[in-house]
């Protein structure tokens, strides 16, 4: 079955049974305070408007059972996957692998390393744990996607400009059709937020679509009949 779905610049042609709904680093230590995010500054109460898109969204894409994939930015306990140029960055006071409200900053394991209640993972659900911002960077990411036949990927999740994007580049270089959740995507920094969902669909399209996760919700209930 494919669903067409509004989108910009043009309408994407998605097949649910070829594509992935991507959630990115939807953990705590971005969205909640005391952990990442708020170390490098920011007010993590940006975030939280993705959280009902994707949820929805997750919902539905269950019920019809199609692949979700989870990922998370954290590192080993050790830090041995913490590049020197990544941990020395910025001039914060708190830094990766820190103590904090939640556990250590952005280590594997702690509290605050964990997606957050609302989204959090089914079983059989991929979850795959990344070192960088991109989701394919030193990941089995793409092995996961190819084995299982994937083409085209859903992308949600924060933050828009850093890893949700830095994700679409990746993917996109790698021949996957990218459509980013308008609504389910979020920034500290608004004016970012816009700029970036612009630059994903600028030059008709140069890393793919945008669309609002009420296209995709309307389009593929149409089809499926699975009430959202
Ligand atoms: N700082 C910021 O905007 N983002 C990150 O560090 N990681 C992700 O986007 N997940």
């Amino acid at each position: 079955m494919i669903a067409n779905i509004p989108a910009k610049p043009y309408d994407f042609a998605l097949e649910p049974a070829r594509a992935a709904f991507v959630i990115i680093d939807m953990q705590r230590d971005f969205l909640e305070p005391g952990g990442f995010g708020a170390a490098l500054g920011n007010d993590v109460s940006h975030l939280r408007s993705a959280i009902g898109p994707i949820s929805a969204l997750l919902a539905a894409w269950r019920a019809g059972g199609h692949l979700v994939i989870h990922t998370r930015e954290g590192h080993r306990p050790d830090l041995s996957d913490l590049n020197a140029a990544k941990y020395r960055r910025g001039r914060f006071a708190t830094r990766i692998g820190d103590d904090g409200p939640m556990g250590r900053i952005l280590v594997r394991g702690a509290e605050g390393h964990d997606i957050i209640a609302e989204l959090a993972p089914a079983g059989g659900e991929p979850v795959i744990d990344k070192p960088g911002k991109g989701a394919f960077y030193a990941t089995d990411l793409e092995t996961i996607l190819r084995g299982r036949g994937i083409t085209q990927l859903i992308l949600a999740g924060v933050t828009t400009e850093v890893c949700v994007h830095t994700t679409l580049r990746e993917a996109n270089d790698r021949g996957f059709e990218c459509l980013v959740l308008e609504d389910g995507t979020a920034s500290y920094f608004p004016e970012f937020h816009r700029a970036a969902l612009a630059m994903a669909c600028a030059q008709d399209g140069i890393f793919g679509w945008v669309a609002p996760s009420s296209a995709i919700l309307t389009a593929i209930s149409s089809k499926t009949g699975v009430s959202i």
